[in-house]
């Protein structure tokens, strides 16, 4: 029989006493592991400051990522109807049969139990833990304790921890007024917030163009970890092709670093934001939403995070469908974020063994065999293709059928 923790709440933002509650919880009750479990934010009566389940998810995420005994739960986030401790408890059980739940309160939410769906319930099934989060709470929790157990038999046990006045609403208050919350949350969880412009915190990240290492940190808190890595490795393979080709490599890595800025979103989501910030859509790119995070991503490297650069911000704003006339940066992202190292899919024509030497050769070339394979792709899974991938192919296919012309001895590919 295992000892459980369950620590409940909006988590909006997690911050440092959650963690620490949570790890003193697991060091003095000898706890095996401790669930971080956010509570929904109903659609129907979506409150404005507080972010999207998909965002407190994350920031718990990041923050709890390297305490091996802190898992995270979306046990209460995909229940579907209005959430109560009662039923997650239940739902508990059934899934850890033959496991003790304790939980992980503030001393706050001790005196609202009693308004919460069959608190008599929760008693019966859980050892609650309770933390002081406030000097002058320590009374008040003596007698709610000594309430509980006297009308519930309740067993409740206080956390003991030093008060720490922090809260959610501090720090969103904080943000609000453009102060630093880094005494208060995680590095990464202050750097999502920021990349991620939420809880009316407005300013970019950085204001003039970044240098890749003070970029790096952000990516590596706003993007999910394989779409990091794939960041990485098309920058560094841009920077590659980009020497070869006596074009700045830092250049090379910048664009290549901040090419799939926005696709930490998906879908509803991207459309959603274009809508909010005015970015005008094509009926195609409504229908086929994958195609609007090179234009995003354009206007996020711009707007968070500083760049300036108008090749790169091409190169960003062009990477899923090119265009025709593309330049030379924007040639080498659309070919590294087809071969990067990472990737492996089988590809026709050509193989990526084939476009991986031919990018240091000839960029053109390699250009039209991603061209090639990515027309050929769509077509193979009947997706629509967007006019912009059409036009592109077809103008480097003629271009290249007028250089053949002129004989230039290079065979038509
Ligand atoms: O963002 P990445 O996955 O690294 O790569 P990308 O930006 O090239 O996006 C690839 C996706 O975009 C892939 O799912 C195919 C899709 N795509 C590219 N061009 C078109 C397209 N989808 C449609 N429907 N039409 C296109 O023309
Ligand atoms: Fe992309
Ligand atoms: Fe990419």
């Amino acid at each position: 029989m295992a000892r459980i923790g369950i620590m409940g709440g909006t988590f909006n933002p997690v911050h440092n006493v959650h963690l620490i509650m949570a790890e003193e919880a697991r060091r003095q009750f000898q706890l095996k592991k401790v669930l971080f479990m956010p509570s929904k934010n109903p659609p129907h009566k979506k409150k404005k400051d507080i972010a999207s389940d998909k965002h407190r998810k994350r920031m718990i995420q990041h923050a709890i990522q390297d305490n091996p005994a802190f898992l995270f739960s979306d046990l209460e986030l995909v229940r579907e109807g209005t959430t109560y401790t009662k039923d997650t408890i239940a739902a508990l059980k059934q899934l850890y049969p033959d496991d003790k739940f304790y939980f992980i309160l503030g001393g706050d939410s001790l005196a609202a139990m009693e308004q919460w769906n069959e608190p008599a319930y929760i008693f019966k099934h859980c050892r609650i833990l309770a933390a002081n989060r406030d000097e002058t709470d320590n009374g008040r929790i003596r007698e709610l304790i000594h309430h509980y157990e006297k009308k519930y038999g309740a067993k409740i046990s206080e956390i003991q921890m030093p008060p720490i006045s922090i809260s959610s609403e501090m720090i969103r208050e904080k943000l609000a007024d453009h102060c630093s919350i880094s005494d208060y949350v995680p590095a990464c969880v202050e750097r999502y917030i920021r990349s991620n412009q939420l809880y009316g915190f407005s300013s970019p990240v950085f204001e003039h163009s970044p240098s890749a290492h003070e970029l790096i940190g952000y990516l590596a808190a706003s993007l999910k970890p394989k779409r990091f890595l794939h960041t990485l490795s098309v920058a560094a393979t841009a920077a590659n092709i980009a020497a070869v080709h006596n074009a700045d490599p830092k250049r090379a890595y910048m664009a290549g670093l901040l090419h799939d800025c926005a696709k930490y979103f998906t879908g509803k989501e991207w459309v959603e934001i274009c809508e909010q910030e005015k970015i005008p859509l094509s009926d195609v790119e409504r229908d086929n939403t994958v195609l609007i995070h090179g234009k995003l991503g354009a206007h996020f490297a711009r707007t968070r995070y500083g760049m300036e650069d108008e090749e790169i911000l091409d190169a960003i704003r062009y990477h899923t469908t090119g265009r025709p006339g593309m330049g030379l940066f924007e040639k080498i992202i659309y070919v590294a974020d087809y071969m990067e190292p990472g990737r492996e899919m089988d590809c026709r024509p050509h193989s990526l063994t084939e476009i991986r030497k031919m990018c240091y050769l000839d960029i053109d070339r390699a250009l039209r065999m991603v061209l090639a394979c990515c027309v050929s792709y769509l077509q193979q899974t009947k997706a629509p293709i967007d006019p912009l991938t059409l036009e592109t192919y077809q103008y480097y296919r003629e271009e290249n059928e007028h250089a053949g012309c002129k004989g230039n001895g290079e065979s038509r590919i």
